[in-house]
């Protein structure tokens, strides 16, 4: 390509195309200049805004430079690439990961003093890219940082939502959603007008035969959305890979917008359709673990797969190659069952416009995608009704029906005498309406399926997939035990800790080998390290302290122990189970003497999550936990053995401040409900002791920290089912402990006892679900070994830093080497060249 331009050309090209600042004086000339024209300010009125705004924009930049030659490099070596799709991206802020990436956050420090702010207040200018929920969507995130850093290519595919998750209030105890309008200054996307995919909608299916005697089928008279690339750049850690996020948004296609009705005063209803096209990337769906089957979120769905499945294959076009060679070139992973419509879409691709034969498509596409389960929650598993589906995407439901039929023919083959078999397995369920299990329909048009944590990947075998296990055989399922990036999660979160650890084991390789780590093992008796390591917990603690003050207008003690529980309200997550347990320790304390006052532990407990708007019981739960920190709070008689802190609007850049502050966190579920859990990661590598179950990868972590250095309690995943079954059969008792807790609230300790009836029946009458009554006692008994456990510092300093030291395996780079070796079978660029012509000039 580079050849075809003339050579003058091409010498003016390299002479100005820009090399990016390295100095604090360029970087300084960098922003001013973007603050005095980008966004025409001056020395008079820059505020701390357009400050961040000039900083961001110097570093975008520097970003693009990247940019452009990695998606360049990447063309050019022609290697197969992986493409993530995920209906959730959880980004967080990007300038201060930007500027650690590229290794200039000093740099625009001392600038930044000159120009007379300070690098955090400027930081803290950000709005979050909030474009997720919870786990799914931080993972994902996490996920870009590996791939980036770890040098593939790898591109992730997404919405771009102009509404995020909501932000949360708290009003009288009660929460409150406000909308997260993002968008208005986001220096971080690039809009691609020119890159853009026609999606279409309804309509109706025409087969027939051509002049050649051919099948045509071709889908007709449909309603088109028009989607637009936006791209955001997504820099790795010490590289010059910069990947690509490609987030679509949605408008009323040119062709679409009527102007004759426009013209002829009928501007109301032209302006609807173009609404109507808008909505569809609108808003993000602010539900966790659970799936609601509204038609706008089949919309979604379609159109974010479609227009990135047009996208790839657009890409795969220019190679000129042959077809059966696209899996050596594309590999597509499916973040939950969210798109599993890209396995349709491109079956529908090949075989009705490309012209592939049914068999030879089928190929193609199996051996391409790969689809990773989130959960066996039953009400999180999507299904969706035929009708919708036929209505929406006629063509596409023909498709699945024939996708079923050939599978069940294959099943039918093998299992001639198993007629429940094929019921069972069959991707239709024969329900009124009939519905299409996605997850189904993930597996059997993918080659590799995995779970998130090693129970969670046994779990899916032995339960929801047992039946394809005994169809394909064992090894089609795999476990991909969840990783964080240690660059956000360590590096930037915990400065302190991470030079700490730096200046002890040599370097900060430990950031891209975290299996380094295990170098700090032989200073767990240096009594200085010790004494630093402490040091910084505590100030970071006294961090959080003022972020409680000044959100909050109260003061807890920093020398209090900091119990946490941050992640989204759900009951199978029971932060229920952790305030009953804080209101079993109000009750205690209450009935000491001062005397036996003297000799506790005082504790902060903390809590910090959103709930969906209509999950009415996680709403319940959040305001039990704000009435009972109001009483609790004022109460003469606690002072600060107790305080119970709701953050409101919990989010990634407050984990940021939440995480590295805490001595023990909570990681309390069911066992058996969380498939995995990353949180548990990120406060263990901060140096936070846990309490959890054995579930979801808590099992692993206590496999590599050492069960000496967690706090485990609860009953075993595989006895969940007994107990339950005995709530309903057997002479079930609730816990005589729990039910002094119940009496308290039901007594009006903590305000209008009937605004908490459903949480306590919930136990009491219906079956306690998720075992609330069966690990209470065992719950109250680990929190009082945790508080013998922290009277003896030094033990617990010991600890912290022997689980930090063990931490290495749980790295977002160990994950994604193993999805690259094992499912998506690509290798990482070579990018040697590249780093010494920068280290040159
Ligand atoms: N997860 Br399904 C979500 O955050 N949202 C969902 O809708 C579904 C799963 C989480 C799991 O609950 C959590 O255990 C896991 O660590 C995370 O996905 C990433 O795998």
């Amino acid at each position: 390509v580079e050849s075809s331009i003339p050579e003058h050309m091409r010498e003016a090209w390299k002479k100005f195309s820009p090399k990016g600042f390295t100095t604090k004086d360029e970087f300084e000339s960098e922003a001013v200049k973007h603050i005095e024209t980008t966004l025409a300010r001056s020395l008079f009125n820059c505020d701390e805004l357009a400050a961040y705004s000039g900083t961001a924009l110097a570093f975008r930049d520097r970003l693009i430079i990247d940019w452009n030659k990695t998606q360049q490099r990447q063309s050019f070596a022609d290697q197969k690439r992986l493409y993530y799709l995920s209906l959730e991206f959880l980004m967080g802020r990007a300038l201060d990961n930007a500027m650690l990436n590229v290794g200039l956050k000093n740099v625009a420090k001392d600038g930044l003093a000159d120009l007379g702010f300070r690098i955090e207040d400027i930081i803290a200018q950000e709005h979050d890219a909030a474009l997720g929920n919870g786990g799914l969507g931080r993972l994902a995130a996490c996920f870009l940082d590996s791939m980036a850093t770890l040098n593939y290519a790898a591109w992730g595919y997404g919405l771009r939502y102009r509404y995020g998750i909501f932000k949360q209030e708290i009003q009288d105890g009660y929460q409150v959603e406000i909308p997260d309008y993002w968008l208005d200054f986001n220096p971080w996307e690039f809009p691609r007008h020119d890159v853009s995919v026609d999606v279409q909608f309804y309509g109706w299916v025409n087969k027939y035969t051509n002049d050649e005697g051919k099948q045509i089928v071709s889908w007709q008279d449909g309603e088109i959305v028009t989607a637009t690339a936006y791209d955001v750049p997504v820099p790795g850690y010490g590289t010059p890979t910069v990947n690509n996020l490609r987030l679509w948004s949605s408008k009323a296609s040119s062709g679409e917008f009527d102007f004759a009705k426009f013209n002829s005063g009928e501007y109301e209803s032209a302006v609807a359709d173009e609404q109507r096209a808008e909505t569809i990337s609108a808003v993000l769906y602010p539900n966790d673990n659970l799936e609601r089957g509204k038609e706008l979120r089949l919309k979604q769905q379609y159109f974010w797969c479609a227009a990135s499945l047009h996208d790839i294959v657009r890409r795969f076009k220019k190679s000129k190659r042959k077809w059966s060679e696209f899996s050596d070139q594309v590999a597509i992973q499916l973040n939950d069952t969210h798109p599993t419509l890209a396995i349709v879409e491109l079956q529908r691709i090949l075989v009705d416009m490309e012209g592939l034969g049914w068999d030879e498509a089928w190929t193609i596409v199996t051996s391409t995608f790969g689809y990773t389960n989130h959960t066996v929650l039953p009400e999180a598993l999507e299904k969706w009704s035929v009708p919708l589906i036929q209505n929406l995407l006629p063509r596409h439901l023909q498709i699945i029906y024939e996708i079923n039929l050939q599978f069940l023919q294959s099943v039918e083959k093998r299992f001639p005498k198993d007629r429940d078999l094929l019921g069972r397995v069959s991707i239709i369920e024969e329900s009124q309406p009939k519905m299409v299990r996605m997850a189904y329909l993930a597996i059997i048009g993918s080659h590799k399926v995995n779970g998130v944590a090693e129970l969670h990947s046994d779990l899916i075998k032995t339960t929801i997939f047992k039946d394809f296990v005994k169809v394909y055989g064992p090894d089609k399922f795999t476990n991909v035990t969840n990783g964080i990036t240690p660059r956000r999660w360590l590096h930037q979160a915990n400065p302190r800790l991470s030079e700490l650890i730096a200046s002890k084991i040599g370097s900060y390789e430990f950031l891209k080998d975290l299996t380094l780590l295990n170098k700090l093992e032989p200073f767990v008796d240096d009594k200085e390290f010790k004494k630093e390591w402490a040091e910084i917990k505590y100030a970071n603690k006294v961090r959080l302290a003022q972020h409680i003050q000044t959100t909050k207008g109260y003061s807890v003690n920093p020398k209090a122990l900091f119990d946490i529980q941050v992640k989204r309200i759900h009951e199978y997550k029971r932060q229920q189970l952790n305030i009953f347990g804080v209101i079993h320790r109000y009750m205690a304390i209450k009935s000491m003497s001062p005397e036996e006052r003297k000799k506790l532990v005082p504790r902060v407990s903390v809590f910090g999550g959103k709930a969906a708007p209509g999950y009415w019981m996680a709403k319940t739960i959040i305001h039990l936990i704000n009435k009972v920190g109001e009483v609790v709070n004022k109460d003469p008689d606690v002072g600060d053995l107790l305080k119970v802190v709701f953050l409101e609007d919990y989010n990634v850049s407050k984990a940021e401040i939440i995480v590295p502050a805490s001595d023990i966190s909570e990681h309390i579920s069911t066992a058996g409900t969380e498939a995995s859990g990353t949180s548990n990661m990120k406060f263990v590598l901060n140096g936070g002791m846990i309490i959890g179950t054995l579930d979801g990868a808590n099992i692993e972590i206590t496999r590599e920290i050492g069960e000496q250095n967690i706090f485990l309690f609860g009953n075993l995943s595989e006895d969940v089912e007994d107990l339950r079954h005995h709530h309903f059969y057997g002479d079930y008792k609730v816990n005589p402990e729990l039910v002094k807790v119940f009496d308290c609230i039901k007594k009006g300790t903590f305000g209008d006892e009937g605004a908490f009836g459903a949480l306590i029946s919930g136990i009491v009458e219906h079956g306690d679900y998720y075992l609330v009554s069966d690990d209470f006692n065992s719950y109250c008994q680990t929190q009082d070994l945790i508080d013998e456990a922290y009277k003896d510092q030094d033990a617990w300093v010991t600890k912290s830093i022997t689980s930090v030291a063990r931490m290495g395996f749980f790295t977002s780079d160990r994950c994604i080497n193993e999805y690259a070796d094992t499912i998506w079978n690509i290798e990482p660029l070579d990018v040697a060249e590249e780093k010494e012509v920068r280290a040159r000039t």
